[in-house]
């Protein structure tokens, strides 16, 4: 058996049917070595299973509340433990939440994600959160929230009020995260995931590259995904953005062709989830973010700021598409 037939989930020859896939560090590190061709033909050959392989969903994303946050995530502009210069705001009002999002919809979204710079949120944030949500849906879009840690009862009360998806990353493997963050742990983001997946929401869930992690490391981080039960819905691949003021802005960059591995490995993990090419697009030319798009990538975020830094512009991206013979998800229905 050659290395790419011989790269499989460890339970694929199991005999009971319903028991789920998991994969191994070791045959997600295989699967990162494979001469590059083979490897993007594989991370094909599993999206054209699932996927249209033309189409590309968009989500916008909007800061409902910036900065001053007690995590001290390395990479974070929106930490306190950092001065990276961000301006800070208090929790924007509905009214202007909801034009932001009509706005995004007539634009071409079919996603609106709302972000805040929280540890977890108060129950009167989260009251005015679930507003924010209820009023979106109302537009057609579908509904995502990234509000850090949450609390027993507060993804229920959220998927009462309309929301799709939670976003929740682990952000990088568990032996190298000690690194990156010291406020909270692994298992406490685990323990959020556990709780939005009982609720009923769809999970929106993955991490950072570039941060001086090793290749396993990157495998380790898709491997933890790849073996939540069942796997997220939508695994957000970001490059770290290197914001001056944090602790990681000198960091080197990654080989911009291992950053494209791991997007094909983690379509090939995770065959039916959108994989998102998110953060770090800025500062990658047309035809890297094609080769992204080539080798799994089926969504990314629309609008020119991610949450606090710069992303490119909805026309360039709309242009990109077009050269690429390719075109945006025309509606929210299974987004
Ligand atoms: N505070 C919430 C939390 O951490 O879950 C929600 C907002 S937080 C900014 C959402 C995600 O943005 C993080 O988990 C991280 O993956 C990503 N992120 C933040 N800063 C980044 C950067 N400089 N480069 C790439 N991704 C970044
Ligand atoms: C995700 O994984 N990436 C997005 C979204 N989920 C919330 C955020 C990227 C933030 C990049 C840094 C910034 O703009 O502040
Ligand atoms: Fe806070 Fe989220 Fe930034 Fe961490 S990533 S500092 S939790 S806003």
């Amino acid at each position: 058996m050659n290395a790419v037939e011989g790269v499989r989930p460890a339970q694929a020859t199991a005999t009971a049917a319903a028991a789920p896939q998991r994969w191994t560090v070791a045959q997600a590190v295989e699967l990162f070595e494979l001469p590059f061709p083979e490897l993007v033909f594989r991370a094909q050959q599993a999206h054209r299973q699932c996927f249209d392989p033309g189409e590309v969903q968009l989500s916008t994303l909007l800061s409902i509340k910036t900065g001053g946050c007690p995590e001290d995530c390395a990479y974070c502009p929106q930490s306190a433990h950092h001065d990276a210069g961000v301006k800070g705001s208090a929790l924007l009002d509905v009214d202007s939440v909801v034009d932001a999002a009509r706005r995004a919809r007539d634009a071409g979204a079919t996603r609106f994600c709302m972000g805040a710079a929280w540890r977890s949120p108060k129950p009167r944030q989260l009251e005015q959160v679930a507003r924010m949500v209820s009023e979106v849906k109302a537009l057609g879009l579908q509904t995502c929230v990234t509000l850090g840690m949450l609390h027993p009862g507060q993804a229920e009360r959220l998927r009462e009020a309309g929301l799709d998806y939670y976003n929740h990353n682990l952000d990088t493997a568990p032996e190298f995260y000690g690194n990156i963050i010291t406020t909270r742990c692994y298992e406490e983001r685990l323990d959020t995931l556990e709780q939005v997946r009982s609720a009923g929401l769809k999970v929106c869930c993955g991490g950072i590259v570039g941060m001086g992690e090793s290749r396993s490391q990157r495998a380790g981080l898709l491997v933890q995904l790849a073996n939540l039960d069942p796997y997220p819905e939508s695994v957000p691949i970001n490059n770290l953005v290197r914001v001056a003021g944090t602790p990681l802005a000198d960091q080197p960059e990654l080989d911009p062709l291992e950053f494209v591995r791991t997007i094909a490995v983690a379509r090939i993990l995770m065959p039916r989830a959108r994989v998102r090419l998110s953060a770090g697009r800025e500062s990658m030319d047309d035809s890297l973010q094609a080769l992204c798009l080539v080798a799994g990538a089926n969504s990314i975020f629309f609008g020119d700021t991610l949450l606090t830094t710069p992303n490119p512009q909805a026309g360039a991206d709309l242009a990109l598409l077009r050269r690429m013979g390719m075109r945006a998800q025309s509606s929210a229905e299974d987004a």
